[in-house]
């Protein structure tokens, strides 16, 4: 094992989140209208269960696989650096030999771990391994705001990713990232904003803007990414349906095995002023 995978062990096993990373309620979309995730907030059936940790089991749902995907340049490895270290380079090795960096999240109290996954410049060639897309829960496409080709080419990283995981059970969260939000100004921004969210539509990714530059928008991407993986990784598990309490509380009925409704028999008098208690 190497020291960077040793590394996301010790992040995966750290008793809490750092601050930043504790998140509570779902965070907002960079835009309201160009997003195909809608929700106002977590599910209340996610709610529920993270209240009563009883129900979440399932070890499966405490990581989540990201994958980073673009061409060369666009600023793949950057913004997962900013994200995780904190930090820009203007000048990154095409290889650093990492698989993927773990990023440990706490959601509605629960431990939650995102494992992000950077190419190693394989994308160069356009020879990425099946195995790094495989088992994806999101897919984050990045872009370079500079190139338009980046923003089309989107659309074929994407067909990859799901050309790999054939059939899958859940589907991929798909997010698309502008980055080098920095070296544009307001005017030409509109016009690839314009652009990148007709390629949104188009893919039902989410859209956003950012810089791994000067770091703008870049924790607020991650933290909803985080958020909505986890939302969606939970009702895989407890489902979406929300269960209705076949009789409200405190009706004073009960059904027996046949399904006929009982006046609710006592089980204690200590409501009823009339029982002997004790
Ligand atoms: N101005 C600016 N440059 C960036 C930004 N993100 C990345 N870069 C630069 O773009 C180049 C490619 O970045 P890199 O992260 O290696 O891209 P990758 O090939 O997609 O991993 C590097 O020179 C980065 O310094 C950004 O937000 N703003
Ligand atoms: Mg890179």
């Amino acid at each position: 094992m190497n020291s960077r995978k040793r590394n996301a062990m010790q992040v995966m096993q750290q008793n809490k989140a750092c601050v930043n990373r504790i998140i509570r309620a779902l965070p907002p979309p960079f835009l309201r209208q160009a997003t195909p995730y809608t929700l106002a907030d977590f599910h209340p059936n996610v709610k529920t269960a993270c209240a009563n940790e009883n129900q979440l089991l399932n070890v499966t749902l405490k990581v989540a696989k990201v994958v980073i995907l673009g061409d060369v340049g666009t600023g793949k490895t950057s913004l997962v650096n900013r994200f995780v270290n904190q930090s820009f380079s203007n000048n990154y090795k095409a290889t650093i030999g990492v698989d993927f960096e773990v990023e440990r999240f706490d959601v509605l109290d629960m431990p939650f771990n995102l494992q992000i996954w950077d190419t190693a410049g394989q994308e160069r060639f356009r020879c990425i391994a099946s195995s790094y897309y495989r088992g994806a829960h999101a897919v984050v496409l990045v872009c370079d705001v500079t190139n338009l080709s980046t923003l089309t080419h989107a659309a074929q990283w994407l067909q990859d990713a799901q050309d790999a995981n054939p059939g899958t059970q859940h589907d991929m969260m798909v997010m698309l990232v502008v980055n080098k939000r920095d070296m544009v100004n307001d005017t030409m921004f509109g016009i690839v904003e314009v652009k990148a969210r007709q390629m949104c539509l188009s893919l039902g990714a989410e859209y956003w803007a950012v810089s791994a530059k000067t770091g703008e928008c870049v924790e607020d991407f991650f933290r909803r990414l985080a958020a909505l993986v986890f939302n969606a990784a939970v009702i895989a598990e407890v489902g979406s349906e929300i269960k209705q309490p076949a009789i409200k509380i405190g009706d004073g009925l009960m059904c027996d095995a046949n399904g006929n409704a009982n006046r609710e028999a006592k089980k204690s008098g200590c409501s009823d002023n009339n029982s002997k208690c004790g």
